[in-house]
């Protein structure tokens, strides 16, 4: 079984994988450590990472990026128009979720946001699985930390689809921390006073600052901060509206009025973008970029620096609020850790260094850091794997409250609780206790909207509690409900169930148990139930107590409605999924028969003549050479488009004149190696 972690990135998605040495970044099918974070589709078939980026410029309607950054959102969300501008396929409403609008095989098709990211993940699995050689299903994927439920179910549901076993979505920054900490091998001791990293990950649309307290065996995220667009894009649209500007009174073209170009400077200024880093100056120059015109220009990293100028304004922003919200002052970090391609910047890196007051560190791989934290993840969570263990507290980023009708028989009810606080230990369970006599139902939704990132639905669920009934003679059924934010922060009631009130004969508990007791309970977040083993205090004498204690009697059905899709969509898409992705084998395999058939028609030409000369008698060579040539121009002419078990008979009806010339030349050449090795033993 495997272990994978993936670095599903805007713009690069990096894969790495757990085997017995360590974790290792794994490569692509071009041999890529990173792969474009595209999905394009043709007439025949779907293009997916590498392949969409090759065929982009050709392909710009047909081709969508920015798949995370539009999983769950809904068509009207601000969000969404920032993204319309870097994804050039058209996007649309479909049901409820943004998704794009391409041309498939030939029609029109759409496709959701969510089955976008299954594509990509499928295509993820596939490389990791080539490189693996064994079939990948366990995967942790690392989303930002500011995503919302129904973000996160999304990314959840795609991976569903790909027939992925997603072990935990993991907030990047805490995949960061949890890779720098697991081979620290001198990280404080329970009594020692924590090592504080505040993790700076400035990517392709987003930056977030985390802060982290590790001790021996665990890390606590201790406050995250983001501003999620601020990234390399950004500067990478400052430079092309710099250029546009100028080469609009140089050349009087307007790039802005042709896609293509726009595609085609960004991908320049990129490029410029990467060498200022390194270097004072840097050209850019395009051929033919309209109208047939050759473009170039030149900057300055001063010049680029004040293009930057507003972002740059913009970039101690995250740093400050993760240390206010962390109520921490500068002195209390010890290290700053940098990763993402984008803190290559070095006017970021000097704002980023002088607001911390100390250089930064960079013990983590920039590009890999994230990756390897999502391996070393699931290689935690996998049963088949033995890593030293590592607890990871993550923290929960927006409150969380449950809402629901008040009880008819209860007047002064509450009617709403805030269960899950910003800052809380995330995962965390919280025991919900109602009084009831009839089912009911409950809701949940984010307290605060106002801090969602963009206009999204606060509501998170809906759950009924059925099986609900006056206890006896017209008492309240005690109800508890177990809601858990779980590992990959979505928020679940997992189970309902009803107790009553008993008083009991209990055993005075040894001090020491106690503590551990407690201790299990903070672990897990604070537990609402309060209710227990807290009876009041009896004379020492006898070695039991009576206590009060809720005795749990029976489960309560629930049924839940969430932003995750129902089962049965997510089987018809997991089957469409299938579909497409051996509709793209079977085109790439085709392709691959077809370039065999072609090599080996070359192949036979070159050698007829020269090492296959002696093991032919000439009628043998002229009708090989007629074959040869019949097979080249049926390839050029109507085999141009062929099925593939057709070139695989044309390859055999080749095979079959040529075959006993290679069968004498073979021949030969075993009866010299079987000589030289008579020879030898001589
Ligand atoms: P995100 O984290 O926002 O989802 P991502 O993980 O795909 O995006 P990264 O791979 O961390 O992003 O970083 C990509 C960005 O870093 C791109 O904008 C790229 O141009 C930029 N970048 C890479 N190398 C350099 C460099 N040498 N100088 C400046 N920028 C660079
Ligand atoms: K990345
Ligand atoms: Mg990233």
């Amino acid at each position: 079984m495997s272990v994978v972690g993936v670095d599903f990135g805007t713009l690069n998605t990096v894969i790495a994988v757990a085997r017995n040495r360590g974790v290792d970044v794994i490569t692509n099918e071009v041999s890529n450590r990173a792969t474009p974070t595209l999905v394009g589709f043709g007439p025949k078939c779907r293009y997916l990472g590498e392949a969409a980026k090759t065929q982009e410029i050709s392909n710009l309607k047909n081709t969508v990026a920015s798949l995370k950054r539009l999983a769950g959102r809904s068509i009207n969300d601000p969000d969404v128009d920032v993204e319309r501008t870097f994804c050039s396929a058209p996007l649309v409403d479909i049901k409820g979720q943004v998704g794009a609008e391409v041309t498939y095989m030939g029609e029109k098709q759409q496709f959701t946001a969510t089955q976008l990211c299954s594509m990509f993940l499928s295509k993820v699995k596939a490389t990791a699985s080539a490189e693996l050689k064994l079939p990948v299903s366990d995967i942790v994927i690392s989303v930002p930390p500011w995503f919302t439920d129904v973000q996160r179910r999304s990314i959840m549901d795609a991976a569903e689809i790909s027939g992925l076993k997603l072990l935990r979505l993991i907030n990047d920054t805490t995949a960061t921390a949890l890779g720098y900490g697991i081979p620290k091998l001198d990280l404080p001791t329970a009594e020692e006073k924590p090592r504080r990293v505040a993790f700076v990950d400035i990517g392709h649309s987003n930056y977030t600052c985390s802060i982290v307290e590790f001790k021996k065996g665990e890390l606590a995220v201790k406050s995250t901060a983001y501003d999620r667009h601020f990234g390399g894009r950004d500067f990478d649209k400052a430079l092309v509206a710099h250029f546009a500007k100028e080469w609009k009174e140089k050349y009087r073209i307007d790039i802005f009025s042709n896609p293509k170009a726009i595609v085609r400077v960004t991908a320049a200024a990129e490029k410029m973008k990467k060498i200022l880093s390194a270097n004072a100056q840097a050209p850019i120059s395009i051929e033919s970029l309209m109208n047939d015109i050759d473009v170039s220009g030149m900057l300055k990293r001063a010049e680029l620096e004040e293009l930057l100028q507003p972002l740059l304004d913009r970039a101690t922003v995250p740093l400050e609020q993760a240390l206010a919200e962390g109520k921490f002052k500068v002195e209390d970090i010890d290290t700053v850790e940098i990763v993402g391609g984008c803190t290559r910047v070095p006017s970021l890196k000097d704002r980023i260094s002088k607001f911390f007051n100390k250089p930064l560190s960079a013990t983590l791989n920039q590009d890999e850091a994230v990756a390897r934290g999502c391996a070393f993840s699931c290689a935690i969570l996998s049963p088949v794997f033995r890593v030293r263990d590592f607890s990871v507290h993550d923290m929960v980023n927006y409150p969380i409250e449950f809402n629901w009708e008040q009880s008819p028989d209860i007047p002064d009810e509450d009617t709403s609780l805030t269960v899950f606080n910003k800052g809380n230990v995330m995962p965390s369970t919280k025991i919900l206790t109602f009084y009831r006599k009839q089912p009911f139902d409950l809701e949940a939704k984010y307290a605060k909207p106002d801090m969602l990132p963009g206009k999204m639905n606060p509501w998170i669920g809906r759950f009924s509690v059925k099986g609900v009934k006056a206890n006896g003679e017209d008492d309240f059924m005690i109800c508890k409900l177990k809601a858990r934010l779980n590992l990959h922060g979505v928020l679940n009631v997992e189970q309902g169930y009803y107790v009553e009130d008993v008083e009991v004969e209990e055993p005075l508990p040894e001090e020491k148990e106690k503590e551990g007791e407690k201790k299990e309970e903070k672990k897990d977040g604070d537990a609402m139930d309060t209710s227990g083993t807290e009876g009041a205090a009896e004379p020492p004498k006898p070695k039991t107590k009576k206590v009060k204690k809720q005795i749990k009697k029976g489960e309560l059905p629930l049924s839940s409605g969430t932003a995750s899709l129902d089962q049965a969509t997510k089987d018809a898409c997991a089957e469409k999924e299938g579909a497409m992705f051996m509709e793209d084998k079977l085109v790439a395999d085709t392709e691959d028969k077809k370039n065999e058939l072609e090599s080996y028609i070359y192949e036979l030409r070159g050698k007829i003549d020269d090492q296959y000369s002696d093991f032919a008698s000439d009628e043998e060579k002229t009708k090989l050479k007629e074959k040869l040539e019949q097979s080249e121009d049926w390839l050029y002419d109507e085999g141009e488009d062929a099925s593939k078990n057709v070139y695989v008979a044309k390859m055999d009806e080749i095979r079959f004149v040529a075959g006993p010339i290679v069968g004498r030349y073979q021949d030969k050449i075993e009866e010299e190696r079987q000589a030289v090795l008579k020879i030898e033993e001589e």
